[in-house]
C-alpha cells in the first residue's frame, strides 16, 4: 500500500491531521491500536481553547460542538472557604468551549467515515522504518498478516506510550520530565454541574476541581495519593471528600448522584526534543505532557496538528518545505509555554506531601495575588484561553 502520510494512532491528535489534510486534498492513512469503542470510551479533556475551535471548524467538524459546546468567559479560583473569578473575555478579549474529548473524536470519526477515510484499526507491532532516510516506510500486522504502507511521511499521534517517539535515536532525542507526586480521581456523573463556570479549588485537604460536560452530566477531580486505585473510593467517600474541598456555600448545592466512571490519572510535565527526525514528525501525547491542571493537554495536541498542517500543505500545494523545517521550534516553543503555565497552576493549587509551612504561605500569597492584581489575572487568562497559534 502507498499513501503520502501515513499517521499513527486514531486519537483525536491523528485523526484532526487525517481530516485537515484531506480538505486539502492530501492522502493519508490511520492505523490505530485499539478499536474505535476503545477510543471513544476514554473520558478525558474537556475544555478546547478559541484556536482549537477554529481549527475545529476549518476541518469541517464544528457543526455540533457549536450546537452542542459551552462558551466560557471565565472561572473560578476557591481557597480558605472562598473564591474569586477570572473573567476571560474582560482580561484576555477571548473565551473557551465546554466540549468532551470523547465528543469531539466521535465528531471527527463521523467525518472520516462519511469521507470514506482510511483508518486500520488492531494493528500491531507497528514499526517506523528509514524514518532518516528518502523512502520511509510502516510495517505491522493487522489479524496475524504482515503489512507495509509506503510514504513520504509518518507522523506520529499514538500517545505517550506509542511506538513513535522510541523511533527516534536516543543519540537523538533529549527528555525532560517532571513526575508530581500525587494523581487526579476523577468522578463522571449524571447530574447538574455544582456552578455554570469550572472551579479549581485550593485546600487544606488537597485540590479539588468543579467541571462539566453538560446540564446534566458533571466531571468532578480531586487530588488523591498515587498509590490509591478507583475500588478504594466508593460514590460516598468521593462526594463527602469534594464537599470537604470546595466553599461552603457551594458544597452545599452539589447534586450528587451514582458516578458513571470513576479513574485515576497520575500527573507528569514531560518533552522531547526535537519533534521531527528526517521525514518521522511527533504531535500530541507522543512527544509531550501536562498535568490536567490548566486542561491543555489536548489543546497542546491542536496546536502541534496547526503547524504540521499548514506545513503539509504548504509542501504539497507549493513545494516549499520552510513549514516542514520550522515545525519541530514553532510546535516547541508553545509547548514549553503551556509547561510552564500547568506546571504554575498545579503548583498553586495543589496539596504537596513535603510542603513546608513557607511553601503554604507562598502558595497563599500566589493566590492573593492573582485574586488582587488585574495584570496576573491578565496573564492567567491569556494563558488558559490559549495562546495565539
Ligand atoms: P491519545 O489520545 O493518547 O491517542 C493516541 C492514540 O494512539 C494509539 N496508539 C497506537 N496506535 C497504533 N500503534 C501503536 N503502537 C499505538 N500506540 C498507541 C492509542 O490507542 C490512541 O488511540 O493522544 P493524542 O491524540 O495526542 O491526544 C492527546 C489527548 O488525548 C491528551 O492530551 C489529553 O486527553 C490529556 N488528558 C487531559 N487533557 C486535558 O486537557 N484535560 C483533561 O482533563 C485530561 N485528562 C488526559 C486526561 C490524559 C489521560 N491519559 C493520557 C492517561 C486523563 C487521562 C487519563
Ligand atoms: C475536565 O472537564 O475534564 C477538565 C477541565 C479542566 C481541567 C482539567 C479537566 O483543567
Amino acid at each position: 500500500m502507498r499513501t503520502q502520510v501515513c499517521i499513527i494512532g486514531a486519537g483525536p491528535s491523528g485523526l484532526l491531521l487525517s481530516q485537515l489534510l484531506h480538505r486539502k486534498g492530501i492522502e493519508s492513512v490511520v492505523l490505530e491500536r485499539k478499536t474505535k469503542d476503545y477510543v471513544l470510551g476514554r473520558i478525558r479533556a474537556g475544555v478546547l481553547e478559541h484556536g482549537f475551535v477554529e481549527l475545529m471548524r476549518e476541518a469541517g467538524v464544528g457543526e455540533r460542538m457549536d450546537r452542542e459546546g459551552y462558551i466560557h468567559d471565565g472561572t473560578v479560583i476557591a481557597y480558605d472557604n472562598h473564591q474569586f473569578r477570572v473573567d476571560f473575555a474582560a482580561r484576555a478579549n477571548a473565551t473557551v468551549m465546554v466540549y468532551g474529548q470523547t465528543e469531539l473524536t466521535r465528531d471527527l470519526y463521523a467525518a472520516r467515515e462519511a469521507e470514506n477515510g482510511k483508518i486500520i484499526y488492531n494493528v500491531d507491532d507497528v514499526s517506523i522504518q528509514d524514518a532518516d532516510g528518502a523512502a520511509p516506510y510502516v510495517e505491522f500486522n493487522v489479524d496475524g498478516n504482515g503489512q507495509r504502507i509506503d510514504c513520504d511521511y509518518v507522523v506520529g499521534c499514538d500517545g505517550f506510550h506509542g511506538v513513535s517517539r522510541k523511533t527516534i535515536p536516543e543519540t537523538v532525542r533529549k527528555e525532560y520530565e517532571k513526575v508530581y507526586p500525587f494523581g487526579w480521581l476523577g468522578v463522571l456523573s449524571e447530574t447538574p454541574p455544582v456552578h455554570d463556570e469550572l472551579i479549581y479549588s485550593n485546600s487544606t485537604r488537597g485540590f479539588a476541581l468543579c467541571s462539566m460536560r453538560n446540564e446534566n452530566l458533571s466531571r468532578y477531580y480531586i487530588q488523591c495519593p498515587l498509590d490509591h486505585s478507583p475500588e478504594n473510593w466508593s460514590d460516598d467517600a468521593f462526594w463527602e471528600e469534594l464537599k470537604r474541598r470546595i466553599p461552603e456555600e457551594t458544597a452545599e448545592k452539589l447534586i450528587t448522584g451514582p458516578s458513571i466512571e470513576k479513574s485515576i490519572a497520575p500527573l507528569r510535565s514531560f518533552v522531547t526534543e526535537p519533534m521531527r527526525w528526517g521525514k518521522l514528525f511527533l504531535c500530541g501525547d507522543a512527544a509531550h505532557i501536562v498535568p490536567p491542571t490548566g486542561a491543555k493537554g489536548l489543546n497542546t495536541a491542536a496546536s502541534d496538528i496547526f503547524y504540521l498542517y499548514h506545513g503539509m500543505a504548504q509542501f504539497y500545494i507549493d513545494g516549499d518545505t520552510e513549514g516542514l523545517d520550522s515545525y519541530s521550534e514553532k510546535a516547541l516553543a508553545r509547548i514549553w509555554k503551556a509547561e510552564r503555565f500547568s506546571w504554575w497552576m498545579s503548583n498553586m493549587l495543589h496539596l504537596y506531601p513535603e510542603q513546608s509551612d513557607f511553601d503554604r504561605k507562598m502558595q497563599r500569597a500566589e493566590l492573593e495575588f492573582l485574586e488582587s492584581n488585574e495584570s496576573a489575572q491578565k496573564v492567567m487568562a491569556e494563558n488558559y484561553v490559549g495562546l495565539p497559534f
